[in-house]
């Protein structure tokens, strides 16, 4: 008896050790179990096999997954803008997607390189616009067409530092109806991840895009931030090369080894 109610729970899951190794904390684990044991019944003890169990933490994984809502309508198209600390990939990002929107979607764009309270020096949004045939532009004023995609390329922002996060909010207040991407190099640790987020979540965040996945092993690591954030993870970039790869995230790219065949 006493055993059936540890069995209800949690602790007789043995995906514990799944867990442990995609490199989950505790708390977010929990979350997960808590989930498995909610699609298996609350009053059941766990499966027989690991395998019945890893089917039961692959649904659980799916549902705690927060899609993207899709861009709006062709009226409208998106304002990106990607914010994040100094080096995390915002412009590197900015130039991938600009890259598929140009020569793979085949669509229009525009492009902003804007200064904040600091001044936007890096020149990599400038170099491509040339490569490409865009023209950056230095300063706001407005979107007159919004049928045309927008980038936004911003500095860098030292997340310990309040008066620059106070400063990146004045900025964005100047771009309503922008879609904010938060630009984390996934190569950090979850700790760092977390406090980010967290410095962060003041400001109007859409979503999450994930760098540097070519100098990480460990993917699995970042459902703690599906799990410790309201937002979703929209896309994952690996490597330096623009295009390069750049995609849509979904569930099944962060845990290969629990989704795998
Ligand atoms: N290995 C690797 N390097 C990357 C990746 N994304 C960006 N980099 C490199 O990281 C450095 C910083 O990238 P940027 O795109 O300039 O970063 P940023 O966030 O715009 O930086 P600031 O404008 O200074 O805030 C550059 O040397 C990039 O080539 C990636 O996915 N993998
Ligand atoms: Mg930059």
């Amino acid at each position: 008896m006493e055993e059936e109610e540890a069995g209800v729970r949690g602790s007789l899951w043995r995906c514990s050790a799944v867990f442990d190794r995609l490199g989950l904390l505790p708390l977010h684990a929990e979350r997960v179990l808590a989930r498995m044991q909610e699609i298996h019944g609350e009053d059941r003890r766990p499966p027989e096999t690991l395998a019945q169990e890893v089917a039961i933490a692959k649904s659980a994984l799916l549902q705690l997954w927060r899609p993207t809502p899709r861009p709006g309508s062709k009226e409208s198209a998106p304002l990106h803008v990607f914010i994040g600390v100094p080096g995390s990939g915002k412009s590197t990002v900015l130039c991938k997607w600009l890259a598929q929107t140009l020569l793979i979607d085949n669509q229009p764009a525009r492009v902003w390189r804007l200064d904040g309270r600091t001044t936007n020096a890096s020149e990599l949004v400038s170099l491509y616009g040339e490569i490409l045939r865009v023209r950056v532009e230095r300063t706001w004023n407005g979107r007159d067409d919004g049928a045309v995609a927008g980038f936004v390329d911003l500095a860098g922002v030292d997340f310990h530092d309040r008066e620059s996060v106070d400063g990146l909010a004045e900025t964005l207040a100047r771009l309503p109806g922008a879609t904010v991407h938060l630009v984390l190099n996934a190569a950090y640790t979850v700790p760092l991840l977390m406090a980010q987020a967290r410095a962060f979540s003041g400001l109007p965040v859409d979503d999450m895009i994930l760098t540097h996945l070519d100098e990480e092993t460990s993917w699995g690591k970042l459902w703690n931030l599906v799990l410790g954030t309201t937002y979703p993870v929209s896309r994952l970039s690996a490597g330096q090369n623009i295009p390069g790869r750049f995609w849509e995230a979904q569930a099944e790219h962060l845990s290969g080894s629990l989704f795998g065949p």
